[in-house]
């Protein structure tokens, strides 16, 4: 009897715990790693802010991150400083492509994220999360600490 009722309750944790480790392996990519996150701090008035770090791919296909999205931000896109005739010019991409075994960075004069309309002002040593969705639809959240830009 006894017995009986441990094998019930084994089924119905397990009916539990399998969707979840489901979820978890969708949502998780270990080839996809994120290094030294962070957000330039900015004045309060602020509508823009900037995010830098490295992605890294150490898997054996490419990696397209072709979303970003946080809670503190209205919208966040791709962009790249590119310089012409001794002027700086940001344009916007559609994605962020990483090949496999390589790594992008993201920095100061080059790519970055550009985040729009901050909901509330972010002060040097606060977090933000992030979510990075790639092509294939894999999640990744980043908790990226905000900095005192130092150039
Ligand atoms: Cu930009």
């Amino acid at each position: 009897m006894k017995h009986k009722t441990v094998s019930i309750f084994i089924i119905f944790l397990s009916c539990f715990i399998s969707p979840l480790n489901a979820a978890d392996m969708k949502n998780s990519d270990a080839t996809l790693i994120i290094q030294d996150a962070w957000i330039a701090e900015a004045p309060p008035v602020s509508k823009v802010m900037v995010a830098y770090m490295t992605i890294k791919n150490t898997g054996t296909s490419a990696l397209e991150i072709t979303r970003a999205e946080s809670e503190n931000y209205s919208s966040i896109e791709f962009h790249e400083t590119i310089h012409e005739d001794g002027m700086a010019r940001m344009v916007r991409h559609g994605s962020l492509k990483i090949p496999a075994n390589s790594k992008l960075e993201l920095k100061r004069g080059g790519p970055h994220l550009m985040l729009f309309n901050p909901v509330k002002a972010l002060r040097a040593g606060d977090m933000v999360e992030i979510i990075l969705t790639t092509k294939d639809n894999i999640t990744k959240t980043i908790t990226v600490i905000v900095k005192k830009a130092q150039f």
